[in-house]
């Protein structure tokens, strides 16, 4: 065999694999889809026991003894003297805004889920988005006191992928400028910082149990504090505002946790180490196998801590990569792999705060850089080795021949060739 040929044949082979993914006709990876979010289900025997429970007492809602156990459990955990259970996270973001008396102007991350930005909007008050740093995908604190006006009430820091905020810079620029420090805690069930649980920090914590969650609760969420003032004013507000029967002593609303939530929450509490262990073998796993691939980075956990590796984050370095994190989303969307671009486009570049803030994407430097390039993979019980080693096999192949998928990708929309469905990001089912 002549020296040409042997150079030419791995070139056929790989360009033969690239032609055979799925986004150009081939096969897919994956006969089922393969989620980011699929949740972790604990044991049914005793979720369904728990469900028998409740309904022979016909004790659905209205602080039943399920919500009463696991707001104990969650406080335990959390370290706290309170944990009040609620509906979902967003509105106990809510709530827990209304009850801090915040008003005005609070300082938050554009990177988060829309979710903590609405919680303030919901209730007229400007969200005042600060950019992040790089390094940790979190509010900058160094940003944080240029951003501070006279409107300012408060912060809100957002403890995204369940890596701590910098805590203690928050909390001094807090104090010093005399703001309250609420933290979005929705991904950091079960995480720590500098040795202590997430959920003990600033003036109150939020959790969310939804079901894509590290903990879920079906739907979910809970505040935790040790203000026995704020607590005492989040119970009442979740609760419409009741102050024993007949008695309306606030503006409230509707954010309880129901009794089959709540069943499902210490279900799940009773597994969290099995979680943990699957968490943590497919984000090593992921950590091994995408290692050598240049370009392709994963955000990583300080394993000093506790961490529930809920989340496998990926940044790609298209300068290096020569393929962008979008082509390479719809290239594994066509295997049935339905990464995700958590979080893209950055709350700032969301209606109605677009439309508010034309220019905020010119104070938000690091913001819009990580929203071009972040993404993340399926993890979680339901996924297993195998999954993981074909979902690493796919983006190996796709950096490998960078420029020829981007390529052949770019030709496709230019020609608008039905080589893919551009809907696929967004359209799941
Ligand atoms: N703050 C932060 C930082 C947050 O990330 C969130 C929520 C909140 C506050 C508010 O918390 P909650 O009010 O939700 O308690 C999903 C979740 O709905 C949302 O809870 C989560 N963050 C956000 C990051 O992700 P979507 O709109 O992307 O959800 P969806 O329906 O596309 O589902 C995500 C993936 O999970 C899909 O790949 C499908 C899979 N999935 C989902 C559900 C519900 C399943 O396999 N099974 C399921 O039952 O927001």
């Amino acid at each position: 065999m002549s020296t040409d040929i042997i150079e030419v044949l791995p070139k056929i082979a790989a360009q033969d694999a690239v032609a055979e993914l799925a986004i150009f006709g081939g096969t897919p990876a994956f006969d089922k889809k393969l989620y980011v979010g699929r949740p972790n289900i604990g044991s049914r025997e005793r979720l369904l026991e728990r469900i028998n429970d409740l309904l022979d007492r016909r004790w659905l809602s209205n602080r039943g003894p399920y919500v009463d156990e696991f707001e104990q459990r969650i406080a335990e955990m959390a370290g706290t003297k309170h944990c009040i259970a609620m509906c979902n996270a967003t509105v106990a973001l809510e709530i827990t805004i209304r009850a801090a008396e915040l008003a005005g102007e609070v300082i938050v991350p554009s990177f988060t889920f829309v979710a903590t930005a609405h919680a303030l909007k919901w209730q007229e008050i400007t969200p005042v988005f600060c950019d992040i740093d790089p390094a940790t995908h979190n509010i900058d604190p160094d940003r944080v006191e240029a951003m501070i006006t006279p409107r300012t009430t408060g912060i809100i820091g957002v403890h995204v992928w369940g890596r701590p905020c910098d805590v203690e810079a928050l909390t001094t620029i807090a104090r010093r400028r005399g703001l309250k420090l609420l933290f979005d805690a929705a991904h950091a069930f079960g995480c720590s910082y500098k040795g202590h649980m997430i959920g003990s920090f600033g003036d109150a914590e939020v959790f969310s149990f939804h079901a894509t969650k590290f903990l879920n609760a079906f739907e979910g969420g809970a505040v935790t504090t040790n203000d026995d003032e704020l607590a005492a004013r989040i119970r009442l507000m979740k609760n419409f505002g009741f102050l024993g029967y007949d008695n309306v002593i606030y503006i409230g609303t509707n954010g309880k946790m129901s009794e089959v939530s709540a069943a499902m929450g210490l279900t799940g509490l009773e597994s969290l180490e099995e979680f943990i262990v699957a968490n943590r073998r497919n984000y090593e796993q992921y950590r091994r196998e995408l290692a050598d691939i240049p370009g392709v980075h994963l955000a990583t956990y300080d394993e000093t801590e506790k961490c529930n590796y809920q989340y496998v984050v990926l940044e790609i370095d298209e300068g290096v990569t020569q393929v962008s994190r979008d082509h390479l989303v719809e290239v594994l969307h066509a295997e049935n792999v339905l990464a995700r671009r958590y979080f893209y486009p950055g709350c700032h570049q969301m209606e109605p705060y677009r439309s508010y803030f034309p220019h905020a994407g010119l104070l938000l430097p690091e913001t819009e850089r990580l929203t071009g390039r972040v993404m993340s993979l399926p993890t979680g019980t339901a996924v297993g080795r195998d999954e993981v080693h074909r979902v690493c096999q796919i983006i190996r192949l796709v950096v490998a021949h960078g420029p020829d998928v981007s390529a052949r990708l770019s030709m496709a929309v230019a020609t608008r060739e039905p080589a893919f469905e551009p809907a696929g990001i967004l359209v799941e089912e």
